[in-house]
């Protein structure tokens, strides 16, 4: 019993057991999107107590680009806390000691089991339960497994995949246990491509295999992946293209000491390290949110189904407004730029459009650098020095008369906002051979 302030009765009070805390807002997911949202919300005036993130990892949320790149160098690589968000778009370095100092309660190494979004609340594996009133979700992916392809023996020491911080550090054990070794890396996508540079960075012996034409088949052309795969050629690195490992063979320690391909090959292996896509984390939301192209619908606030609900990052699917379609995009920029948009939709609706982003994709490997932006869609237009060893060449892609997306490799600041600036403006192109002939003069001058 406790007494009512102002008519001094008594008044019953029931707590219900294991009721937990209330926020007003909670981020479900602790990685680069939740950084980003963080920070938007403290500078748009954000009060002690009234966010919460609830992450599975143990660390703050971080950039994780860098785990593929600095992460694996043998020399001074990075380590945290270095890379938490925001330092990736040259903002704040959002540390433990920052969210404390913002009031923001950080609830680390703790998964969220299950979501009830018309009760707002979440259920934690320690059991609490958290509620909100407005829920930013921002779960991520995990990596796909060899097992969902019918392969066994992922869990061997030397097999790694790459997604979180504790997949990163059994990578560089494993790098570490193989001294001028052989690594064989399965699948020719992001994860591949910059896993194989870093390997060959660490002198092991690497052997990529995957089952398309050429390595980045969902975003580059075969002439601008051979332009690499020369590259990495050139570097050690053998290429088995057209066909996927069928089995491990593994000593009486449980280690794979060979891959099977189902080409036949056999290869003698110290490590593997794979990268075959990733699943976005909508499990908790399903049967209760809408999902599209693998993701949470939202719409151009990142407002899901339910209006309290907003995705952000690798889970959300968005409508991208220069395409006129729905997406789901798996890159930084696109996590760091959405958290930034709902949270200015969630504090500040009236003055907040809908979300009107282009697509920018990035790499780097050994010296090369290369960015991309807008679509892969049409004919495709190349321009610059292709004979390889790190030129400067580039590509455009035209698709219904206008141009689409711009591709640039070895580019200068400058020379990256001007293919941005281009593909944004969706310029009309009446003669692909005159945009060849201009080139990148085409984009600076646009
Ligand atoms: P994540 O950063 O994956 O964060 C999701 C978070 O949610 C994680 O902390 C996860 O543990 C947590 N979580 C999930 N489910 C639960 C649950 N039930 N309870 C509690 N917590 C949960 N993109 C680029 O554009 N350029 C790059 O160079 C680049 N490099 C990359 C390198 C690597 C190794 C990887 C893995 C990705 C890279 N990406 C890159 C992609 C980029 O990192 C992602 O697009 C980005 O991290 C997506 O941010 P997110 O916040 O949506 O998801
Ligand atoms: P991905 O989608 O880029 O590539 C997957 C690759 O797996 C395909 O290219 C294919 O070669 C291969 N593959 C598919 N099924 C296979 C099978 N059964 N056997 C063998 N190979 C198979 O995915 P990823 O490389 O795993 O990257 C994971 C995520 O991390 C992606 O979302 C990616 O965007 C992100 N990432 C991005 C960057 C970047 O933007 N620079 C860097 C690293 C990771
Ligand atoms: O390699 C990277 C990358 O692309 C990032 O965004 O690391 C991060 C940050 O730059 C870490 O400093």
């Amino acid at each position: 019993l406790e007494t009512n302030k102002r008519s001094q009765k008594p008044i019953k009070i029931i707590k219900k057991k294991n009721m937990g805390r209330a926020f007003v807002y909670v981020i479900l997911g602790g990685g680069v999107a939740a950084g980003y949202a963080a920070l938007e919300f403290v500078n748009r005036g954000l009060s002690i107590g009234e966010l919460c993130i609830i992450s599975q990892e143990p660390v703050a949320p971080y950039e994780r680009p860098a785990l593929s790149k600095g992460f694996l160098l043998p020399e001074a690589p990075a380590r945290l806390p270095s890379f938490h968000t925001c330092v990736g778009a040259n903002e704040e370095r959002l540390t433990p000691k920052w969210y404390k100092e913002h009031g923001i309660e950080l609830i680390l190494g703790t998964a969220v089991k299950s979501a009830d979004v018309k009760r707002k609340t979440l259920l934690t594996a320690t059991g609490e339960t958290i509620s909100y009133k407005i829920l930013i979700v921002a779960t991520g992916a995990r990596a796909l497994k060899l097992e969902e392809f019918g392969v066994t023996g992922s869990d061997a020491e030397n097999v790694c995949y790459l997604r979180d911080i504790a997949d990163a550090n059994r990578l560089v054990d494993a790098i570490q246990s193989s001294p001028g070794g052989n690594a064989v890396v399965i699948g020719g996508g992001y994860i591949g491509m910059e896993c194989a540079a870093s390997l060959v960075i660490n002198k092991i012996n690497v052997t990529m295999v995957f089952p398309e034409e050429h390595c980045m088949a969902r975003l580059l052309t075969s002439k601008i992946a051979s332009y690499y795969e020369e590259y990495y050629k050139s570097k050690g690195v053998d290429f088995i293209k057209g066909t996927v490992l069928s089995s491990f063979d593994f000593d009486s320690d449980g280690k794979v000491t060979a891959v099977n391909l189902r080409d036949g090959r056999k290869i003698s292996v110290d490590m593997v390290v794979v990268g075959i896509g990733i699943r976005p984390n909508t499990g908790l939301f399903e049967g209760q949110l809408t999902l599209e192209k693998g993701g949470i619908k939202v719409n151009g606030k990142l407002q899901s189904s339910n209006s309290s609900v907003y995705a952000i990052g690798d889970v959300a699917a968005f409508p991208v407004k220069i395409f006129g379609e729905t997406r789901r995009l798996e890159h930084v920029d696109a996590a760091r730029k959405s958290a930034r948009h709902a949270v200015a939709a969630i504090m500040d609706v009236d003055k907040t459009d809908e979300f009107d982003y282009l697509p920018f994709f990035y790499s780097r490997v050994f010296t090369l650098s290369w960015q991309f932006y807008g679509d892969n869609a049409g004919e495709v237009v190349y321009y610059g020095d292709m004979s390889g060893g790190g030129t400067t060449f580039g590509a455009y892609w035209v698709s219904k008369g206008h141009l689409v997306g711009a591709f640039l490799e070895g580019g200068t600041k400058e020379e990256y906002e001007a293919i941005a600036k281009a593909t944004r403006l969706r310029p009309e192109i009446e003669d692909l051979g005159e945009l060849e002939r201009q080139g990148l003069g085409f984009a600076v001058t646009t």
